[in-house]
């Protein structure tokens, strides 16, 4: 099991991936969407995403996908920081709305995303991780929950405000966009859309070498702004894979999100998913309560025993990236990077721990 660090796009900066390599960490999980330009209620160096009713900011440029050229500078720049990069998480909505919305653009957008995932592979970048999801990250808050009253995430009940026309997945695609509302899908009609998708995309990832990595719902709710989720209990991950039987169809295991599910007991889950072989890469973080009310910890203060959640990963073979995900912030100069730090050597104990008893 290898240690991986997560940054948004703002961070991506020779600081941060020495603070990584410092931490102990061996990859970087990249995100390229700035979730946060222009956004109303955040600044442009946020470092939580939570999403209120006005969502986080407006997606990029739908005519500017992400060149090969940009990707391959990425990677040589983690690499010249000792680091592997092994990731990109989360498409830009602004590429492939129309594929999550079953809209007019969804041709363009299908191949939008087979030519990502192309230059992906052309740059060495073997994982894309990706959240089908019309909502997207919404209706989660931000409060002193966590221990010593650090800042962290959670929920305080069910968020089914309706969604503007031109927003998915909590960002603004479409500035302009008439008034109203999106009318609400079925969870039969975003299903046979995600089936559509993987079914088109799948052998395009796997000529290339690249793995789609899918996280679930966040928050786990069956609706969220009155839109259906697909991956908002344990058992829907299967459903997923049963879907394609690619060796490209993977998971984003996102522990915390699994945790905070009302059904299923969490070792269990990752036994079951593990045992597959289909995890991309795993998120691992800790949660207090389920959804609609719940809280993230810190990594060794939740309800999730983590030593045990990794002693399956490690039991069943799995040998990809971990990441911390998110963190509660600690009370000094840099909270974020302490929340991480923390996090990180928590993890690092841990996988040393069970190096040395095999
Ligand atoms: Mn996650």
């Amino acid at each position: 099991m290898k240690l991986g660090l997560g940054l948004y796009k703002h961070m991506l900066t020779p600081e941060n991936f020495a603070f990584a390599k410092q931490a102990g960490a061996t990859h970087l999980i990249a995100h390229l969407v700035d979730y946060f330009r222009g956004g109303k209620g955040h600044s442009d160096s946020d470092d939580q995403p939570l999403g209120t009713d006005w969502g986080w900011g407006l997606a990029g440029d739908p005519e500017k996908l992400w060149s090969l050229d940009e990707l391959v500078t990425l990677r040589r720049n983690v690499e010249t920081a000792g680091l592997t990069l092994e990731a990109i998480e989360n498409f830009d909505p602004a590429h492939w709305h129309d594929i999550l919305l079953d809209g007019p653009k969804r041709a363009l957008h299908l191949e939008n995303v087979k030519t990502i995932i192309r230059r992906m592979g052309e740059a060495g970048i073997p994982i894309m991780g990706y959240n089908f999801s019309i909502a997207g990250v919404a209706g989660r808050t931000k409060g002193n929950y966590a221990r010593g009253g650090a800042p962290s995430v959670g929920m305080e009940g069910p968020c089914d405000l309706p969604m503007p026309r031109g927003m998915v997945w909590n960002m603004v695609y479409e500035a302009h966009a008439p008034a109203g509302n999106i009318p609400s899908a079925t969870h039969e009609q975003l299903w046979s859309r995600l089936q559509r998708f993987l079914d088109e995309v799948l052998p395009v990832a796997e000529a290339a070498g690249v793995k789609l990595a899918a996280h679930p719902d966040d928050p786990p709710m069956p609706t969220i702004r009155g839109q259906p989720r697909l991956v908002y209990q344990p058992r829907h991950y299967q459903k997923l894979i049963d879907l394609n039987p690619s060796s490209s169809n993977q998971l984003e295991f996102c522990v915390g999100s699994l945790a905070e599910m009302t059904e299923g007991n969490i070792y269990d889950v990752v036994d079951h998913y593990s045992r597959q072989h289909r995890l991309g890469y795993v998120h691992l973080r800790n949660v207090r309560d389920k959804v609609p009310y719940y809280q993230e910890t810190f990594i060794d203060d939740g309800e999730v025993d983590i030593l045990r959640v990794l002693a399956i990963l490690k039991r069943n073979g799995f040998e990809g990236v971990i990441i911390p995900d998110h963190a509660p912030q600690m009370s000094c100069a840099a909270p974020w990077h302490a929340g991480m730090a923390y996090a990180l050597g928590f993890l690092k104990a841990g996988i040393k721990g069970l190096e040395a008893q095999s």
